[in-house]
């Protein structure tokens, strides 16, 4: 079985986004249309599904996907939560800079930004804001920080310690914890070390982002230890704490 690594491809981000109360608008049909790029779904590779895999993190929330394309097109207006898949080791891709303006834009506006990003080193320039100080290194043991969120206690159900352990990898690397801004909630971290943040939230205008080094695309359509739970239970809460932080009940 291949390594996540172990790709090549040069894959564009996975854009997915969320809405809410819009199924008179979208119809009542949640399926989400692939472009006319989209290759077909692999067992190997998640990341060339463009967002079929991402689907069932919000659709299990009750919330609506909306296929946004490449971003140039899409009217982030209408949308709440960004969902984002970055599954290029090498870098975000010519989409995601294109689009870079029209993303920060949308956080500083009152959206959330969900990012899982293989790339990390250098991820922190795509992102809106300083969101700190990024180190791409790989591990397959991952724990929980702040057990007290979604993320980790949420309707999907429960992340352990032991819960996401195992990947090849787990996550690609991490954000040094004493460089995030002001009001940021680090929730997974790099092994066991409470400095080196795996995934976390922070504040942006009147938005927020999630960024999480997890490579979450490569087990969005995989069973086993780790990718049932991030499939299954993880995912699922980053979307449904992403809701809680654009409503403001969270953190
Ligand atoms: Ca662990």
């Amino acid at each position: 079985m291949p390594t996540e690594r172990s790709q090549t491809q040069a894959s564009p981000p996975v854009w997915l986004a969320t809405t809410f109360n819009s199924r008179s608008r979208t119809g009542s049909d949640n399926a989400l249309s692939l472009p006319a790029s989209s290759t077909a779904d692999s067992a190997d590779n998640g990341s060339r599904t463009n967002g079929a895999t991402s689907q069932p993190s919000i659709t299990a929330n009750d919330f609506d996907p909306i296929n946004v394309g490449d971003l140039t097109t899409a009217d982030l207006a209408a949308i709440d939560i960004l969902y984002a898949q970055n599954p290029s080791n090498g870098g975000p891709g010519t989409a995601w800079a294109a689009n870079q303006s029209k993303l920060t834009d949308f956080v500083n506006g009152g959206g959330v930004l969900i990012v899982h990003d293989r790339f990390v080193s250098g991820m922190a320039a795509y992102l809106p804001g300083s969101p700190g100080t990024f180190v791409q290194i790989y591990t397959s043991s991952i724990d929980v920080l702040d057990d007290t969120t979604s993320v980790t206690q949420g309707p999907a159900g429960v992340i352990t310690d032991a819960s996401l352990d195992g990947g090849n990898f787990s996550a690609h690397g991490y954000v040094v914890a004493g460089s995030v801004p002001p009001g940021s909630v680090g929730i997974i971290i790099f092994g066991s070390n409470p400095d080196q943040l795996v995934t976390y939230a922070y504040p942006y205008g009147s938005g927020w982002v999630i960024y999480s080094t997890i490579p979450l695309d490569f087990y969005l359509n995989k069973t086993g230890q780790p990718a049932s739970n991030l499939r299954f239970i993880y995912a699922p809460n980053v979307v449904f704490f992403a809701n809680e932080l654009r409503l403001g009940v969270a953190p």
